[in-house]
């Protein structure tokens, strides 16, 4: 195996990557190889699906076929090295459906189909060694052995981008929000990477393209979101439980527990969102039900904790799962894209098994004393008080704004976010979204003239509400962006940071501070690119940065 797709990857080596038995994450060597296996057929399918949409129609089902098989790949989604297997037999049948309407149009039309890449022609092997064999021939070394770091690295940093995108396209379609234009856009993408790209230029303007798709996607799944469940309304939830049965629910995917506060309804049984699933308080539709008890324990790494004193079952309805402990792996279940081996895997939102758990489990005993914070700020409810933000900047009550959000991690260079965030001086407000969160939302941030310090944007799918802010800000003060008193200070951990990453240089956002580390993936020779082009900076202490982003502006 070799995988340097997340921030916590292998860095003991000279060449940075997880390439022993086990990544860093606990993904096995045959589950990372079968995943390298799955994106090369996703390529495939990708080429005749373009081509298919070049001769006037599409194939729904492979276009969510390969939303959902880049999802299974990202950091922290699936483990479970039989599941890909069938994925991988799924992946043919659905190209050889689509390559077989392919010659069908192409044959109506008089035209004939040039031969595509080695991706469009793969043929699976027949067992798990021959896959294995397959595998060892598409993996990200052979490229490195072939073409070098710098454009094996820049294609990662499209596949990646990529992978983010159909993350937040499926849970958009999920929801039934979906888009001609954004299927056309990732098969688009899985033909270009399929086509063995080594051009540096062509490879960065894909990039930035992808970017842009990816602002699409996250206007989509806000629409999914928003159109499902009502707009989000500044709501406080409680983060202490209450005695009774009770379900945890992890993840992104807002439809699962939709579904599940349905199923619950009447039994008895509460339910409490966990990590990214605590914006979900906000939602009109969601917090009408009165068992969505609250928030429990903090961001994904401290699952194993949080988890295993959990007195009731746990649902994982997207990234990000760790090895199940021993203590709890009875009562952990996974649903839609989510896998681990010897899990529990719910389909088609039946709860059954799940709720029949929390009734069998003791559940909290005992009302813990009310300890709450406030979420929901969203683009709408922060935009509906705008005019009084934009006074209280020119009265010089508020002097500057950070966004600080991303990806959470277990790394230490993580305490960074936390102290920036607690720094901020009193004349600032800090704005927030992804599981970075918990590392400062219980602190006491006050409020300026009744605007609150710290604005909870929401999940990091939530990443549209962020970008309709500043632009909104930067028409109000008719400025750019990049002119505004803003500082992005985000943190990545896996594949949709690097999607939204993208989403902000394709919009000319400049002076990112990104980390805790930078992509290992990007070369010393790309980085200086980003750096040049994009200004973006590595983090350094917090407190002289926070002093550098207040310094004023040379004019
Ligand atoms: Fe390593 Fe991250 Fe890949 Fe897991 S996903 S194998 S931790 S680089
Ligand atoms: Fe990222 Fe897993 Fe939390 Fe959604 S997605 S923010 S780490």
């Amino acid at each position: 195996m070799f995988c340097y797709q997340c921030e916590q990857t292998d860095r003991t080596n000279g060449q940075p990557g997880c390439a022993s038995a086990k990544g860093n994450c606990g993904k096995d060597a045959t589950t990372a190889d079968l995943q390298d296996l799955l994106v090369h057929a996703l390529k495939g399918i990708g080429q005749y699906a373009a081509l298919a949409r070049g001769l006037g129609e599409s194939d729904r089902e492979a276009d969510r076929f390969i939303l959902f098989g880049l999802f299974t790949t990202l950091t922290n989604v699936n483990f479970d090295a039989a599941r890909f297997t069938a994925f991988l037999r799924e992946a043919a049948t659905t190209r050889n459906r689509v390559k077989a309407r392919c010659d069908e149009l192409a044959q109506a039309r008089g035209t004939t189909i040039q031969p595509l890449s080695d991706a469009a022609a793969w043929q699976p092997g027949a067992s798990l060694p021959e896959l294995l064999a397959q595998a060892s021939t598409v993996g990200i070394q052979e490229g490195l052995k072939k073409l070098g770091e710098d454009v094996i690295g820049l294609r990662a940093l499209v596949l990646y981008g990529l992978k983010g995108v159909a993350a937040y396209a499926h849970h958009a379609r999920v929801l039934g929000y979906e888009s001609e234009e954004v299927y056309a856009g990732v098969e688009t993408t899985l033909d270009f990477l399929a086509r063995h790209p080594t051009d540096v230029n062509a490879l960065l303007s894909h990039a930035l393209e992808l970017g842009q798709l990816n602002l699409k996607v996250m206007e989509l799944l806000d629409a999914a979101n928003t159109g499902r469940f009502g707009i989000p309304q500044p709501t406080s939830v409680r983060m202490t439980p209450v005695a009774g049965k009770a379900i945890l629910v992890s993840g992104h995917d807002l439809g699962d527990l939709h579904a599940l506060l349905e199923a619950t309804k009447g039994t008895g049984v509460q339910v409490y969102t966990h990590g990214e699933m605590l914006p979900a308080h906000g939602y009109p539709t969601l917090k009408a039900y009165e068992h969505l008890a609250g928030n429990y324990g903090g961001a994904w790494q401290e699952q194993h904790s949080d988890f295993a004193k959990f007195p009731g079952p746990i649902l994982m309805t997207s990234n990000c799962i760790i090895e199940p402990l021993p203590l709890y792996r009875q009562r952990i279940f996974t649903t839609g894209p989510v896998g681990w081996p010897g899990v529990r895997h719910l389909a088609d939102h039946d709860f059954t098994t799940l709720i029949q758990a929390a009734k069998a489990l003791p559940g909290f005993r005992e009302t813990a004393s009310d300890e709450s914070i406030t979420v929901g700020f969203g683009h709408d409810a922060v935009l509906g008080v705008a005019g009084k933000v934009v006074d209280a900047v020119k009265a010089g009550k508020i002097r500057h704004f950070f966004l600080i959000g991303g990806c959470d991690g277990a790394a230490p260079g993580r305490n960074y976010y936390t102290e920036f965030a607690q720094q901020a001086p009193d004349d600032t407000v800090v704005m927030t979204l992804g599981c970075n969160k918990y590392r400062f939302n219980r602190h006491q941030f006050g409020d300026i003239e009744g605007i609150p310090r710290l604005l909870d944007l929401g999940q990091c799918n939530d990443s549209y509400s962020a970008i309709r802010i500043a632009t909104a800000l930067a028409t109000a003060f008719g400025c750019g962006v990049n002119d505004l008193p803003l500082s992005l200070v985000i943190s990545w951990f896996e594949q949709k940071a690097a999607a939204v990453l993208l989403t902000l240089l394709a919009l000319g956002i400049r002076n990112i501070r990104l980390g805790p580390t930078l992509p290992a993936f990007l070369t010393p020779n790309a980085l200086d690119i980003l750096v040049k082009q994009f200004g973006i900076q590595p983090l350094g202490d917090a407190r002289t940065d926070l002093a550098m982003a207040l310094a004023p502006r040379a004019a």
